[in-house]
């Protein structure tokens, strides 16, 4: 699938803003694909904050990924799943969702990423590439060499993003390695106000 080359994440705990509120100045600085991600919400919680962002991505014409849950996303038409190593596998998801929706599955090594893009998914993401502060526990950086080996290795019809300490600093050289989209979190909302103004750098940087 193509992807926009950059693709940001929602961090409430980080932003202390809604998802909708997230969404919205992701999309003013110029965003098009955006994942929701919250790791404290209970279920019928991320229901309505999922909701809610809907309502904005639709009528700003942003495509909604939803992290972790399948149910959610297809039970309020998003246009995607992100899943992890421990959510629904993602034949299953598949199963559920049907060809409509956009199905992305995280990897942490270069031997699971390319087993990943063997299964039914649209694309698959890589990381940590480099060292980061907002997810807990994660797994070893894995660096720009295991994107090229991917890159290299996997069907070039699945989308390959790359995640973790992903700044403007070194996205072009992340995009260069081998990724199509880069994902970040901290490096567009850590200071909230500066969501619009970051954003807008960022991708102006990546051309
Ligand atoms: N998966 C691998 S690293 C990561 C996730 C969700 C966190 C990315 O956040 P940041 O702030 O862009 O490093
Ligand atoms: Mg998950």
């Amino acid at each position: 699938m193509n992807l926009p080359k950059f693709y940001p994440i929602t961090d409430t705990h980080l932003s202390r803003l809604s998802h909708a509120e997230q969404v919205s100045r992701l999309r003013d600085g110029g965003a098009r694909f955006i994942q929701l991600r919250d790791k404290r919400l209970a279920p019928r919680e991320f229901y309505e904050a999922t909701e809610a962002a809907l309502d904005i991505a639709r009528e700003r014409g942003v495509r909604l990924i939803v992290n972790d849950r399948a149910d959610i996303a297809l039970a309020l038409g998003a246009d995607g799943v992100h899943l992890g190593q421990d959510d629904l596998d993602p034949a299953a998801a598949r199963r559920l969702l049907g060809e409509r929706f956009i199905i992305g599955y995280s990897t942490h090594t270069v031997a699971q990423a390319i087993e990943a893009a063997r299964l039914p998914v649209d694309y698959i993401a890589l990381g940590p590439i480099y060292p980061t502060r907002t997810k807990e526990n994660p797994a070893p950086t894995v660096g720009l060499e295991a994107l090229h080996r991917v890159r290299d290795a996997i069907d070039p019809t699945v989308a390959l993003v790359a995640i973790g300490g992903i700044t403007r600093a070194n996205a072009r050289a992340t995009l260069d390695a081998g990724a199509d989209s880069v994902a970040l979190i901290s490096a567009l909302l850590d200071t909230p106000d500066k969501i619009i103004e970051r954003t807008k750098e960022l991708r102006k940087s990546l051309g």
